[in-house]
């Protein structure tokens, strides 16, 4: 199957392509491979073998769910939300490269899509827990229905240097936030993916990461403007990929402080783990604001490759907060502005 897959010419070599993996994925095979054959005496004939998903969509923007919700598609444009330095990323460029472990554990890092073909993001429910008035569990496609969405374009930045512009559909944390009515308590909310063994190859393939995938914010951070629930993208759902039903979008941080396919909202009273900061404490902090003055410790943050589409990719240089300064500095008063080691 993975040889009828081309990869574009535009995807970055190996050696420059900072994956957060690759790491982690050598420090942890010898663990996983005994692990492997030693349950592989135990476990019935054909169970450890990497079932390959079914190759259902014939292209990157086949993937939207066919039973999506499309109530108030394509939405109004927020005009306060705009990249004017910068053209918009392709649409097919934008789902088609793309970092989402649950589907991918090696080989062709970004080529998610081909994978995404077992995965039925609905119906799935999302979960309120923790530190609210009352816990409650609703559709997500009555979720979508009910909200009142909009577009915003906004800057996107990945901790490896790669950069996009994205039309994102959806609406504010803030108002998802409201709807849980958080007790006093609460100081942080915690957000966990989607964990379908049976739909999502990365996790099969990948047993002894810590899945489900789990991020998380300081309240004030939920609820500061910016933070955005993305239902859709380019006026249309989601496709897979991209983290159907429902993922965040953080433009101030980096790409990994958005999980994708978020199925509960957990309010707690403490700062809670994160899935990367876990693995590699030493190269992905809590905080990870978008910071051209901290480097990831195997690489610059300076610049970035700034993907307009497949053939179009320039180096560019990062702006602090990615550009958005102004809405979010306030909540940071300690965030460096001089070239710093400090990781947060
Ligand atoms: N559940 C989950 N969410 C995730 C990830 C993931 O692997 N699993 N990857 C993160 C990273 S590293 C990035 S850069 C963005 C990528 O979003 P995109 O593929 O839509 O550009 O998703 C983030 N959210
Ligand atoms: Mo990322």
């Amino acid at each position: 199957m993975a040889g009828i897959i081309i990869p574009p010419s535009w995807r970055i070599p190996e050696r420059e392509a900072a994956d957060k993996a690759g790491y982690a994925n050598r420090r942890q095979f010898i663990r996983a491979t005994s692990l492997a054959i030693a349950s592989a005496a135990l476990a019935p004939a054909g169970c450890l073998a990497r079932s390959a998903p079914s190759l259902v969509h014939s292209g990157p923007l086949d993937t939207i769910p066919a039973n999506a919700p499309r109530t108030g598609l394509p939405a109004a444009r927020n005009a306060a939300f705009s990249v004017p330095e910068r053209p918009l990323t392709d649409r097919v460029a934008a789902s088609s490269y793309n970092n989402f472990y649950e589907f991918i554990s090696t080989g062709d890092l970004k080529n998610v899509w081909p994978l995404v073909g077992d995965y039925q993001p609905f119906p799935q429910t999302v979960k309120v827990s923790g530190l609210v008035e009352k816990k409650f569990e609703i559709d997500i496609a009555d979720l979508i229905r009910e909200m009142e969405l909009e577009e915003r374009i906004y800057r996107f930045r990945c901790v490896e240097a790669w950069s996009m512009t994205v039309p994102w559909t959806g609406f504010p944390l803030r108002k998802l936030i409201d709807k849980c009515a958080p007790t006093s308590k609460a100081t942080h909310v915690a957000f966990i993916s989607a964990d379908k063994p049976k739909e999502m190859p990365g996790i099969r393939n990948a047993p002894w990461w810590d899945w489900p995938y789990f991020e998380g914010l300081r309240l004030a951070e939920a609820m500061n403007d910016l933070a955005f629930v993305a239902t859709g993208m380019y006026g249309e759902p989601l496709p897979k990929q991209n983290g159907s039903p429902m993922r965040l979008v953080l433009p101030w941080k980096y790409g990994y402080k958005g999980p994708k396919a978020v199925v509960e909202l957990r309010f707690v009273d403490q700062q809670p783990p994160t899935f990367w900061n876990k693995l590699q404490p030493a190269e992905y902090g809590f905080v990870s604001n978008v910071n051209p003055n901290v480097p990831h410790p195997r690489w610059s943050q300076a610049t970035e490759r700034y993907i307009q589409s497949e053939v179009n990719i320039e180096r560019r240089d990062t702006f602090l907060f990615n550009g958005y300064a102004e809405q979010v500095g306030s909540l940071y008063p300690d965030e460096p502005t001089t070239l710093s080691r400090r990781i947060r």
